[in-house]
Order: structure tokens, then C-alpha cells, then sequence
């Protein structure tokens, strides 16, 4: 047995890499290429079973809670345990590395450790946070939050994915009926850092040439519901002074949150939206938005969703058409450790020679987690930057260079 002590004999399985990632790829995958796999569906069903398969082809011990989370524990579980993972789950129609790199190269830096003889100095798990995108019931983060007692679990059984399946339901149909969520201070106790490595969902990575980066921080980000209420009628045969359109409001508030991104340091997108009933030939009853914002400071998201929130308001006075906005997911971001990064980027910087630290727009359960336990990111490199998008992709080779990285991270961890 070696000390965990940088482990020099611990190097990634490229082939270990590839049997891991070729298994769970086609779990979840849609004809068009992107991936469905939303919370409690029969794709993430699929994913948590690879887990299993996983954590049992590895030799940990599986513990799956009553929120949804699974966690692969090698060695028995514990106080001040090194976790490491990610996310399953998807966004509707999303990519293939968001989350799964995470889980993947976890696994296989354990593996490396445990192939090398290490005997880690404090407990280690891999762990599958349920639900982090929230694409099928609006809530972000919602495994990691549900155990870190951020939203009311009754709240959470409520809510309803887009045919009007309750939370509750769908987690019963997965035989997840009989266990309740909620908080969860032990399982959350037991953690003494969380390590997430991520793809990176942008370019800086690329552009600086290095294939990992350590994370500084994570945006405030939320999302908010624009109900629009109009009058439905026939589209051939309504005056425009007549008419109480829903979809125009609607689409000034589309127009406002492009302006309020393009003129301000904050990043607000609509990316959904509905309108009733959605025929070609009627000017419709009511239409939906969902805003999504994001910004450096919370007080800048805030600003933001005021500017389009205004510029709506406005657009339907004028229309004659009701609007009702609502909140529906806050996530208040997180600025990591400054002196955990800078410890972990000399970590990575001496197994791989460069690396960088980062901020980015995008949540993860590590910001989740970062009010309660000491938590660090590890991005990825991604040539093009996109993700939520089946086009989202990593080279083998930064994949293999991110376990790497990940591989010395943890060994210096389990001392
Ligand atoms: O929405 C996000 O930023 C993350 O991908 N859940
Ligand atoms: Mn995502
Ligand atoms: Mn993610």
C-alpha cells in the first residue's frame, strides 16, 4: 500500500475511461443525437442503474438517499469524507458531457487510486446529485438543495413537469414513492470537501490553451414564469384595435432580455416559451415565458429581470393582456475558497504543467454545497464552448487530462 501522497503510480485507464463512457452514452440518447435524461424519467432511471453498475464494478458501497442521490462509498462511510461527482441528468434535448464527465472521471479517479494501492486517509465517495437541471421541474439543483434543506420538500412533490405529472408522481412511478425528501444533515455531515470537475461551459479554457481549470466562482443565477393573459380570437378576422395578443407582450419581453444582457453585465435568456392553444389561425388565449438570468452580483440578476420585467409590464398595458411573473428558482451562487483553489490549482498546475482559475455562468451542486462544507471545481476544456447542446463535446484527451488532474486532486486530499 502507497500513501495517498500524490500518488505518482496513480494514472488515469484510458481504456477504463472508454468502457465507462461508451456504456452510459447511448442511455437516454434521442434519435436527433441529444439527450432526455430528465429527473425520474425512464433515461434517468437508465443512469442511475449504470451507477449502481458503477459502484459495483469498482467495489464501493452503494447508498442511494431518500432525495434521490446516489453515493459510492469506498470504504465505509464517514466523517470528513473526500466526495467527488456530479450530475446525470440533463437539460431536454442536452449534451452528452454536462454532468456525466463529472461521474465518469470520478469513478475512474478512484479507480486509478485504488489501482495504484492507495490507502486514503479519510473516507471517499463518488456521488450522482439528483436532479441538477431542473429540466423537468423547473427547480435547479434540486437533489443537493432538498439535502442541504434549501427548498421545502412539499414545494418540491408539487411541482409539475410540462404534461402535468407532479414531482410526487413521477417519483413514485420510480418506486421512490415510500421516501419522503428532505433534509439531510448527516448525509450532508459526512461530507469534509466536495470536488466537482465539470466540462467547462465556454471558451476561456480553450482560449488560454490549458485543458484544466480550477473554478473561482459561480454566478447567482434564477428563474422566473411570465404568465401572459390575453383574449383568444380568430386570426383573419380580428382589427388590430381589437385584439388583446398575449404573444406580444411576450415577445417584447423577449426583445427586453437581450437588450438587458447586451447593455449590462448580467446574461438573461428566454429559451421557453408557450402559447395557447397554439393554432396557426388564432390569435392566442395566454402565452408563457420562462426567463433565466444570471449575473456576476445577485443585485444584477435582480436588475435585469426588473428591465424585462418593466418592458412586459408596459407591452401588455398597452395590449390590453394581464401578466403575472413569478420566481420559480433562486440559486445564490458561490464564491469558492480562495485558499482551496489556490491549493488545488498548484495541485493540477504540477501534474499537468499549466492550468487556470475561472468563474462561470452556470450552476452546479458545488455552489449548492458551498455554504455548508468547503467545496472546489475542476472545468474541462471545451473547444467550442457550447453546452445544453448535443453538439457539447471534450476531447479524449482533455477528458483523460481532467481525471488526471482529478486523480492528483484526490490523493492529495486523502492524505
Ligand atoms: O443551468 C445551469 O446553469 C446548470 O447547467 N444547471
Ligand atoms: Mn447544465
Ligand atoms: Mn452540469
Amino acid at each position: 500500500m502507497t500513501s495517498a501522497a500524490g500518488a505518482p503510480g496513480a494514472v488515469p485507464d484510458g481504456a477504463g475511461f472508454d468502457r465507462a463512457w461508451s456504456s452510459l452514452l447511448p442511455v437516454g440518447r434521442a434519435p436527433t443525437g441529444g439527450y432526455h435524461r430528465l429527473a425520474w424519467s425512464d433515461a434517468d432511471l437508465g443512469c442511475r442503474e449504470w451507477f449502481r453498475q458503477q459502484a459495483d464494478a469498482h467495489g464501493l458501497t452503494l447508498d442511494e438517499d431518500h432525495n434521490g442521490n446516489q453515493w459510492a462509498w469506498w470504504g465505509e462511510p464517514g466523517p470528513d469524507a473526500v466526495v467527488t461527482g456530479s450530475h446525470l441528468d440533463s437539460v431536454p434535448g442536452g449534451g452528452a458531457f454536462d454532468g456525466p464527465l463529472g461521474v465518469v472521471s470520478a469513478f475512474l479517479a478512484v479507480a486509478a487510486l485504488q489501482a495504484a494501492g492507495v490507502a486514503p486517509g479519510r473516507p471517499v465517495a463518488v456521488v450522482n446529485f439528483s436532479d441538477e437541471e431542473g429540466g423537468r421541474f423547473g427547480l435547479a439543483c434540486l437533489g443537493s438543495r432538498l439535502m442541504a434543506g434549501e427548498v421545502d420538500p412539499d414545494t418540491a412533490l408539487a411541482r409539475t413537469d410540462p404534461d402535468g405529472v407532479t414531482l410526487s408522481e413521477a417519483r413514485s412511478r420510480a418506486g421512490f414513492g415510500d421516501r419522503r425528501p428532505g433534509p439531510d444533515p448527516d448525509r450532508l455531515g459526512r461530507i469534509g470537501i466536495f470536488v466537482e470537475l465539470h466540462i467547462e461551459q465556454g471558451r476561456r479554457l480553450a482560449v488560454d490553451g490549458v485543458p484544466v481549470g480550477v473554478a473561482t466562482a459561480v454566478w447567482p443565477h434564477g428563474r422566473w414564469r411570465l404568465d401572459f393573459r390575453g383574449e383568444g380570437n380568430h386570426a383573419g378576422t380580428t382589427a388590430v384595435a381589437d385584439r388583446h395578443d398575449p404573444v406580444l407582450p411576450l415577445a417584447h419581453a423577449v426583445l427586453a432580455a437581450r437588450e438587458a444582457a447586451a447593455t449590462g453585465d448580467a446574461l438573461a435568456t428566454i429559451g421557453r416559451v408557450e402559447a395557447h392553444p397554439g393554432a396557426t389561425n388564432a390569435i392566442a388565449s395566454r402565452a408563457t415565458a420562462w426567463l433565466d438570468a444570471r449575473a456576476p452580483l445577485p443585485e444584477g440578476v435582480r436588475a435585469a429581470v426588473g428591465r424585462v420585467e418593466d418592458a412586459a409590464r408596459a407591452a401588455a398595458g398597452r395590449e390590453g393582456v394581464a401578466l403575472t411573473v413569478a420566481e420559480e428558482s433562486w440559486s445564490g451562487g458561490a464564491e469558492f475558497r480562495p485558499e482551496l483553489r489556490a491549493a488545488l490549482a498548484a495541485v493540477v498546475e504540477g501534474r499537468l504543467g499549466k492550468v487556470a482559475q475561472l468563474p462561470t455562468g452556470a450552476g452546479h451542486d458545488a455552489a449548492v454545497l458551498a455554504a455548508s462544507v468547503p467545496t472546489a471545481m475542476l472545468f474541462v476544456r471545451n473547444p467550442t464552448g457550447i453546452s445544453h447542446d448535443p453538439a457539447e463535446h471534450a476531447t479524449r484527451a482533455d477528458c483523460l487530462a481532467g481525471v488526471d488532474a482529478l486523480v492528483a486532486v484526490l490523493a492529495s486530499l486523502c492524505r
